[in-house]
């Protein structure tokens, strides 16, 4: 039940508050108590109050919700049209890894990562998420690697929401392909 409550916060939070009326503010915050009002009507069978969903954000391995106060927000996967506002994050790791397809591959190394149906590209720390993202797709990911300096200093910007870093586009000479046995 946990997973499902979880998925169905991704696409109310991320892709369709519209649909339930739900009024998100620029930094993608919903008042909990509507959400958990929304939640409880389509999940009659579960009680489902702050307490679950606190429990649902610290059972899972990746952080996709926050609670602030009395608001809830998804950290990352945005595609509404209403831009989510992150803040440019100063502190960088050097490099960043983002998996995905052999095919996808063949255009990304020519015109870059773009953003897609999101509102960002997503990428991770570490090496394991990002393949663990491309297995989503293919049951050999590739894993780039981003030269987070390279970019930073030709003025590409990154934002760190929960544990995955975003950004708007990145160039392909900042794009390097992970060798499969690093
Ligand atoms: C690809 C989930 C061709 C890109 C995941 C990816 C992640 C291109 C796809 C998070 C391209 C977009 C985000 C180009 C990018 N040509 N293909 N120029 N540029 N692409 O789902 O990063 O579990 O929007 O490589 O696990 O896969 O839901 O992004 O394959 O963490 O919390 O276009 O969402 O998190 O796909 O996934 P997506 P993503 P949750």
């Amino acid at each position: 039940m946990k997973v499902k409550v979880s998925k169905f916060l991704s696409y109310l939070l991320r892709h369709h508050p519209e649909r339930y009326n739900l009024i998100l503010d620029n930094f993608g915050y919903a008042n909990l108590k509507v959400v958990l009002n929304i939640l409880n009507n389509r999940f009659k069978n579960t009680e489902i109050d702050k307490g679950y969903i606190e429990d649902l954000i610290q059972t899972s391995s990746k952080k996709r919700f926050e609670i602030f106060e009395d608001k809830i927000r998804a950290l990352y996967g945005h595609s509404i049209k209403e831009k989510i506002h992150m803040k440019i994050s100063e502190n960088l790791p050097k490099i960043l890894y983002h998996g995905t397809t052999e095919k996808a591959y063949k255009s990304i190394r020519k015109e870059g990562l773009k953003r897609k149906n999101r509102q960002y590209v997503h990428l991770t720390e570490d090496k394991e998420t990002a393949y663990k993202v491309g297995k989503r797709r293919t049951n050999s990911p590739i894993i780039l690697e981003i030269n987070v300096e390279s970019a930073s200093n030709h003025s590409t910007d990154f934002y760190k929401s929960g544990n995955m870093y975003l950004a708007d586009f990145i160039s392909a000479k900042f794009i390097n392909i992970l060798e499969k046995d690093e």
